[in-house]
């Protein structure tokens, strides 16, 4: 039932929040295909090889074809080539530059449609569009099929979009149809849209969490919604206890808003064998510092030291860090410092033997001219 004594909002008096989620279908797989159409018609699977044996590592993502199959994010490599034995399915490493560079172009599409935009990951971002829409939930739902229009004329990508009072009911909109889904959720229909769902879809309900709350005999966002909030608390704690209840009933006031840079991006990995042998080393290291090129590159960041982490085989931390003149966005620069920082180390450590190796690049800015829209 919906309960109208509910405050919709207190952010924006007046007239209606509308709070936008778009989330890019099968992204990186998508982005494989965009680049390769010929991709289209075959499951493809895009994956993260971990490089110890020759199908060993995870399923980043798959398309919708493989996932007819059953191929999921997260599987096993080896598994997802069984159960597609028979097809023509296509297994592809992960590019991350080239989801960096897409997803930036589609984030700048995003902002420029947005009175306040928010990036959430590398393929989602919330909107608040209330003022360019006037609170007018049919507005927004033109607004969304526009934005769908020129992402695919632009990128030729689809997406799914959530539209809804606030940030918690346009995510889970987003995600409640797809691929190319769109889900208009007025505030007055928030509880009859939220309360047969699992309450897993409420962002912040980890698999952990559904599991307590299981034995709670809450199964839906509607039971959570019923739930004596007291002993969520208790439970839960207080911040989290009340999250879950508010956000149940659809209650959500957390403003859309540019989230603060991470102060550094840094990527590390476990080498194939303990080793010191730099050549060993150093091929790891051009993959280290593309991925983490890609990450920049994706939020538009400037980065001024680069350092390099490293875990012994007694499981000692050591780190080295060099900082530039001015403010780069190279790629090369990166595996250059990188590598000397490492040969440097590996000098003056005569005896030191890395498990674990990995590079940072910190002292990040943003790029000028980011976040600026295309029509200034
Ligand atoms: N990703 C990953 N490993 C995971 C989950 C995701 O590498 N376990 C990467 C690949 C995805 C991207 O992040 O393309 C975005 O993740 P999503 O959860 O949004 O999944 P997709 O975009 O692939 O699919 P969907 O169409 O369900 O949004
Ligand atoms: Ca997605
Ligand atoms: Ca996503």
């Amino acid at each position: 039932m919906i309960n109208k004594q509910e405050p919709r909002s207190i952010l924006c008096v007046g007239i209606d929040r509308v709070v936008m989620h778009v989330d890019l279908d099968y992204f990186f797989a998508q982005c494989e295909e965009v680049a390769n159409p010929l991709l289209k018609a075959k499951p493809v699977v895009v994956c993260v090889y971990s490089g110890r044996s020759e199908d060993s590592g995870a399923v980043s993502t798959a398309n919708y074809i493989a996932r007819k199959y059953g191929v999921k994010s997260g599987m096993p490599i080896a598994f997802a080539k069984r159960i597609l034995k028979d097809t023509n399915a296509a297994f592809l490493p992960v590019n991350h530059e080239l989801y960096g560079v897409v997803s930036n172009r589609v984030m700048d599409i995003l902002r420029s449609n947005a009175d306040r935009f928010e990036q959430e990951s590398i393929d989602e971002a919330f909107m608040d569009v209330s003022k360019r829409v006037n609170g007018d939930f049919k507005l927004a739902e033109a607004l969304a099929r526009s934005i769908k229009g020129e992402i695919m004329d632009n990128e030729r990508l689809s997406c799914s979009i959530g539209v809804g009072p606030n940030k918690v009911v346009a995510k889970i909109a987003s995600d409640f149809q797809k691929p190319d889904g769109l889900t208009v959720i007025r505030p007055e229909g928030v509880r009859v849209f939220l309360d047969p769902l699992p309450a897993e879809k409420l962002y912040g309900v980890g698999k952990k969490t559904a599991k307590k709350l299981q034995e709670l005999g809450v199964f839906t966002i509607g039971d959570l919604a019923a739930y004596d909030p007291g002993i969520l608390m208790q439970i839960f704690g207080d911040k989290p206890g009340s999250y879950f209840h508010r956000a149940a009933k659809g209650i959500d006031e957390e403003p859309v808003q540019e989230k603060g840079m991470a102060e550094q991006v840094s990527r590390m990995i476990t080498l194939k064998r303990d080793t010191r042998d730099l050549s060993l080393i150093a091929s790891e290291l051009d993959r280290i510092c593309s991925g983490i090129h890609a990450r920049l590159v994706g939020e538009g960041l400037l980065y001024k030291s680069v350092g390099i982490l490293a875990i012994t085989n007694t499981l000692e931390m050591r780190s080295r860090t060099k900082t530039l003149e001015n403010p780069s966005e190279d790629a090369e620069t990166i595996e250059r410092i990188a590598r000397e920082l490492l040969s440097k180390f590996l000098e003056e450590e005569g005896a030191v033997i890395l498990r674990r190796f990995g590079v940072k690049v910190s002292g990040l800015s943003k790029k000028s001219g980011q976040g600026l829209t295309k029509f200034l």
